[in-house]
């Protein structure tokens, strides 16, 4: 049977995953689509956006129960580079497609990815019930150490502390480091503080922010078997 163009991309977007999938049966297949209609617990932990203004025309979805495959294309290389290890160290599936207005520069696509992908990922954590909701790392890329503490508290607050040498990486201007994680923590609902505590490389620096940030929300996301759900929170609550 000839595949359609929307089969395709999505085995596109299994990657790994989808060819170990395509040696299962078609019984266990079957099976697991029913545990996840009927079981409330697995629950599929999805979100997509789709945000279009002047500036930008976006598209982002993401799976927090993925196992990290992305497909990436914001017409930003470096951009892309680091929402491609964003998505492989917090085992976050992740699509995002930008078009944005890059003949003026690259803020406001950075930016509104940023939107979008907070957006994606509040919704994927609905009441966030069961969530482990806390995490810390400490992150080294080569002779960069970049600290990152989550509390996913539906309470946005960005505390972000690096120095670049640089103005860009690439065509990549490195201010738009600290604007992503901005928006990004401000749409998710985020209480996330980042801290270069050394390091002398922009390219490493802007990498240890972002994998730091994809392991604590690997970590934060995960269900918490001795939790689950709760609302991790003694109000009951989350983000009120
Ligand atoms: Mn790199």
């Amino acid at each position: 049977m000839a595949r359609t163009p929307a089969r395709s991309a999505k085995a596109r977007v299994q990657g790994r995953s989808g060819s170990a999938r395509k040696t299962g049966s078609k019984a266990l297949a079957k099976t697991t689509r029913a545990v996840a209609r009927t079981s409330r617990a697995s629950a599929a932990r999805r979100g997509a956006v789709k945000r279009i203004t002047k500036e930008t025309a976006i598209e982002v979805a993401v799976d927090l129960d993925g196992t990290g495959t992305s497909v990436i294309d914001t017409g930003i290389g470096f951009f892309d580079h680091m929402l491609d290890l964003l998505a492989r160290h917090s085992r976050i599936d992740m699509a995002v497609r930008a078009k944005g207005d890059l003949h003026i520069d690259h803020h406001h696509t950075t930016e509104d990815v940023g939107i979008a992908l907070g957006q994606a990922v509040k919704q994927a954590l609905g009441d966030m019930r069961g969530i482990t909701r806390y995490a810390d790392v400490h992150l080294p890329m080569d002779e960069t150490l970049a600290r990152v503490v989550l509390d996913i508290s539906g309470r946005p607050v960005l505390v972000f502390k690096a120095e670049f040498g640089r103005d860009k990486v690439g065509t990549f201007d490195t201010e738009l480091v600290r604007e992503w994680f901005h928006a990004f923590a401000m749409n998710a609902g985020l209480t996330l503080h980042v801290e270069v505590l050394y390091g002398s490389n922009d390219h490493h620096i802007a990498e240890a922010c972002f994998k730091g940030l994809a392991r604590v929300l690997r970590a934060a996301v995960a269900i918490d078997p001795r939790a689950q759900g709760e609302v991790p929170s003694t109000k009951g609550t989350l983000g009120n």
